[in-house]
């Protein structure tokens, strides 16, 4: 019998790939190695022959990719001799910062919209133990005073403008070529600050160049598809935005802050940005309960919901093989979820055999 080698992290398995060293004390709960699941009814529901897979973030420690970056960020953070880190968070970040401060023994400042964050990211927030200061101000309004903050303050910004975040993140690109052997022809992606698919574009890009010496990976890399949230669509508009609205509180951005990055994605893959209403999202959302068993937060949704719209519209053609990345976990929002489900709220019965054996009987 062999014993599986113990999975320790992100930064372990791809430690040749990221900056750190053999002395580097590693902060890690177990992040990555999330599952990519093949979609079996969503393809035939649509009547279309496309492969689609969907790389489940919410599975991290934390329930969301953000853990990804967060390992990398606190790492290295705690190598420096840090002993404070400090985010302006729309919920995610601020739940992933206050875990992995834990951690590494060091203390986690998190600045959060007022009542604009999911109930399940609060939750968790405060059980980690992190200091929560609410602003009355939405995520771009946290990110300004954040900016301003690492002047006045001894603390290391974890928010995705910190290069190590995004270092940490290519690794959810590497893990998908790894299993498919390949790149995917489409990768989809929900788009706020734009660090996600700036991250994923120069995992491509690494493992694409690696190939140049090294048979067992590959040069291609996916067409890049970026999808936000109608209300909160800057890269749609061509412009910031001052006041972004969608119930997917997660990308509510107006200014997202890797902007050049994920235009520079967009250009070489030959990609693009869409607009989803709240509607397709929470639809999609949905549907991937629904068809495939899978719960993630509204605002992972969208990139599902972009890929149906491009693979309905003809743009992603037929026989291709896509990735849509879910960023977070659905119990991250319960309010949502359970506002979403009004007309098939739960019957109360008495509690006899009876009751219960009608019950069933009358909806099989
Ligand atoms: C579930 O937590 O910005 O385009 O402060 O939580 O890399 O910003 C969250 C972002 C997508 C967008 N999906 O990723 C935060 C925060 C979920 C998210 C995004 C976020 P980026």
């Amino acid at each position: 019998m062999s014993i599986r080698k113990r999975y320790t992290g992100l930064i372990e398995t791809y430690r040749d790939r990221l900056p750190v060293s053999e002395s580097t004390r590693i902060i890690s709960i177990g992040e990555g190695n999330t599952p990519l699941i093949q979609l079996q009814n969503i393809p035939r529901l649509i009547g279309k022959d496309v492969d689609i897979y969907v790389k489940f973030e919410g599975l991290n420690p934390t329930g969301s990719f953000k853990d990804r970056g967060m390992t990398m960020a606190v790492t290295k953070a705690v190598e420096e001799g840090s002993q404070a880190i400090l985010c302006a968070s729309t919920g995610n970040t601020s739940a992933s910062a206050a875990a992995y401060a834990v951690r590494a023994g060091i203390k986690a400042f998190v600045l959060i919209p007022e009542g604009k964050i999911a109930l399940g990211k609060l939750a968790q927030t405060l059980m980690y133990g992190a200091e929560i200061i609410q602003i009355n101000g939405n995520f771009d309004v946290g990110m300004a005073l954040v900016k301003q903050l690492a002047d006045h303050a001894p603390v290391t910004i974890v928010n995705s403008i910190n290069p190590y975040r995004l270092e940490g993140q290519k690794t959810a690109a590497f893990e998908i070529v790894d299993e498919l052997g390949t790149a995917p022809d489409f990768h989809c992606l929900p788009v706020g600050n734009a660090g996600n698919i700036s991250a994923y574009w120069k995992g491509y890009s690494e493992y694409a160049r690696a190939s140049e010496n090294l048979k067992a990976v590959t040069d291609k890399r996916p067409v890049m598809c970026g999808y936000q949230a109608a209300g909160a669509a800057p890269f749609i508009s061509g412009k910031m935005i001052d006041h972004p609205e969608t119930i997917a509180t997660a990308i509510r951005i107006g200014h997202p802050q890797s902007w050049d990055k994920a235009w520079n994605a967009q250009k070489e893959s030959g990609g693009w940005f869409d607009a989803m209403t709240d509607e397709q999202i929470l639809a999609a959302q949905k549907m991937l309960s629904q068809f495939e068993g899978i719960f993630c937060e509204p605002a992972s949704a969208t990139s599902l919901a972009g890929a149906l719209q491009d693979i309905g519209a003809g743009k992603i053609p037929e026989g291709s093989s896509i990735v849509c990345t879910l960023t977070g976990n659905g119990l991250k929002d319960p309010d949502t979820a359970i506002s979403q489900c009004k007309d098939t709220h739960p019957v109360t019965i008495d509690a006899t055999l009876d009751a219960v054996k009608r019950a069933i009987l009358d909806r099989m």
